[in-house]
């Protein structure tokens, strides 16, 4: 499994974000169609718990599996641990990143949401292989979601840890992608414009090829 070989559409989906579809197809068509990352981030009214969470976890693992695509869980970090899930991503209000990198060992993949510099050296430190930041765009999948910060804090985060791979999230499509290529990231993050594409192929396609359109490195 490699992580960050080429610019990576990295796919958020949980139950609630797919409308009347069957999430669990909408995922394999979003793999079969290339994306690099999958996290299953399963919040809001109807959210799934217990055993029918942890059913539908392993339903979206071996499909990842398959694919050979990264299985990254938001949030719950037993739920990872009990499963062996290939990571865990945490924002700022959850465990503390250390303690979560303790608890998942140094074999898995850790992301990190943050908001500044200031916060991406404390994911380093804490051990992240890689942050997250958002929103850059106005968006509707997150109802506490910060006001829309453009790709200001990328370029800051890139230009100290150039290393460090950065996914952008928040509103991002085909049509604006090349923005946060063009900032540097490494990923674009992605819930309904993927989630709720008429065709999640093609769409995934688009996302793709918007690297090539819009990376000015
Ligand atoms: N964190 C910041 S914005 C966001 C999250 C989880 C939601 C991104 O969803 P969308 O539909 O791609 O705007
Ligand atoms: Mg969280």
């Amino acid at each position: 499994m490699k992580y960050w070989g080429e610019p990576s559409v990295y796919f958020i989906m949980g139950t609630g974000n797919v409308g009347e579809r069957d999430p669990l197809t909408v995922l394999e068509e979003a793999l079969s169609a290339g994306i690099s990352f999958f996290q299953l981030r399963e919040k809001g009214m109807g959210a799934l718990g217990g055993s029918a969470l942890k059913k539908f976890a392993q339903d979206c693992q071996r499909l990842c599996r398959i694919h050979d695509v990264p299985f990254i869980i938001n949030d719950n970090v037993a739920l990872a641990c009990e499963i062996d899930a290939d990571g865990v991503h945490i924002g700022q209000e959850d465990e503390d990143a250390a303690a979560v990198r303790k608890q998942i060992g140094p074999g898995k993949i850790l992301g990190v949401s943050v908001h500044s510099v200031e916060e991406a050296s404390a994911a380093v430190v804490a051990g992240a292989d890689y942050v997250g930041m958002g929103p850059v765009f106005p968006t509707c999948s997150k109802s506490d979601a910060k006001s829309p910060a453009g790709v200001a804090g990328i370029l800051s985060v890139k230009s100290i840890y150039p290393q460090l791979p950065i996914v952008g999230i928040g509103g991002i499509t085909p049509d604006n992608a090349g923005h946060v290529w063009a900032a540097g990231a490494e990923g674009v993050a992605v819930i309904s414009a993927i989630a709720q594409a008429e065709d999640v192929a093609l769409q995934v396609g688009l996302f793709k090829k918007s690297y090539k359109k819009g990376a000015v490195r």
